[in-house]
């Protein structure tokens, strides 16, 4: 009787620890994951990178060590993508934006103007909605953990400030390697240029493209003020990060180990989030302070841009798919509260 009593005790105070994830007794082995990312160190991305390293050290008692390569060090968002994919790198976080062409379901997130609030945001990406997105990358060798922000980009560029959809005439505007951006963008009479984030800079310290659009954020720490004089503020569209694992990798995994890199993936997506959003909010003021010269859109033009990009809304249904994009309308009213 005893000896079983004590088994059966020793069995249950093995389940509790398990379960308190505590980093005791679990299926954990020595790993190094290369992390990649496009911005800087001291950009949002690069913070919460460091934070996400930090957790998964943290949460694997000093097992799992993240390698984090900032600065677009081991390729563009597309290179990574196809790194992960063949199993050469095991993660990253980039834009869903340069997704498109291997997941078409990310163009959703390219639509302008599809959310009005980060809060709409955060529930539609969180919600249903983004799970079902997310969910599409395992079949293309990927698996989506979580959606960053990015944020509201907006335009900037060296030529003359934007207040009309007229002003974008003659100017020569990098867009991200996305078919929705291009259209967006040339929609709205500009020039639109693709390329990758990593050429950005130079692209625009040597004139070869005269603007960009991205969050006042990446505007800043990109040091895009040096090279960029006018920023009119059109919150075009909503961009989130999403952060990926190589699934040829991530299936070599135990369950224990999946669970530190999620736990620590939701960690520093709320850090992020929060970060960024603090961020942001003085941002505009920093640029400023650069010297750039900052104009708003008056009701009437805003709302004129926005009419001439509703015919992008076709061209994204047209590629997620009617239904998906009709659920994602429906989600968007349930989070409206309509
Ligand atoms: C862009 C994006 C970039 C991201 C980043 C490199 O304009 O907004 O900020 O892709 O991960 O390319």
């Amino acid at each position: 009787m005893k000896p079983i009593r004590r088994t059966t005790l020793a069995l249950a105070a093995a389940g509790l620890l398990a379960s308190s994830f505590a980093a005791v007794a679990q299926d954990i082995k020595p790993r190094l994951i290369r992390f990649g990312y496009g911005l800087n160190e001291q950009s949002n991305q690069g913070r919460a990178t460091k934070l996400f390293a930090e957790q998964v050290e943290k949460l694997s008692g000093g097992k799992m060590k993240v390698r984090a390569v900032g600065a677009a060090a081991l390729g563009p968002d597309t290179q990574m993508q196809q790194a992960l994919i063949g199993g050469a790198q095991e993660m990253m976080v980039g834009s869903t934006a340069t997704l498109v062409g291997i997941t078409k379901e990310m163009a959703l997130w390219d639509t302008p103007f599809l959310v009005n609030n980060v809060k709409e945001a955060d529930a539609l990406l969180d919600g249903p909605i983004g799970t079902k997105v997310i969910n599409k990358l395992p079949e293309k060798g990927l698996v989506g953990l979580v959606y960053w922000e990015n944020g509201f980009r907006n335009l900037t560029n060296s030529k003359r400030p934007v207040t009309k959809a007229e002003d974008f005439d003659g100017i020569k505007l990098r867009v991200m390697q996305n078919p929705v951006f291009l259209d967006t963008f040339k929609t709205l009479g500009a020039n639109a240029v693709p390329l990758p984030f990593s050429e950005l800079f130079s692209a625009l310290e040597t004139k070869t493209v005269d603007g960009q659009e991205n969050p006042y954020n990446t505007i800043l720490s990109s040091k895009f003020y040096e090279v960029q004089k006018y920023l009119s503020v059109t919150n075009h569209v909503y961009s989130p990060w999403i952060v990926l694992a190589s699934k040829k990798w991530w299936d070599t995994l135990s369950k224990d180990e999946q669970n530190v890199l999620m736990q620590a993936a939701k960690t520093s997506r709320d850090f992020e989030r929060k970060d960024t959003r603090e961020e942001g909010a003085k941002a505009l003021a920093d640029l400023k302070g650069k010297g750039m010269q900052i104009n708003e859109l008056s009701a009437a033009e805003a709302g004129r841009m926005r009419d001439k990009l509703t015919k992008i809304n076709a061209t994204v249904a047209a590629s997620v798919g009617m239904d998906l994009w009709n659920e994602t309308q429906a989600e968007l009213k349930k989070i409206r509260g309509g």
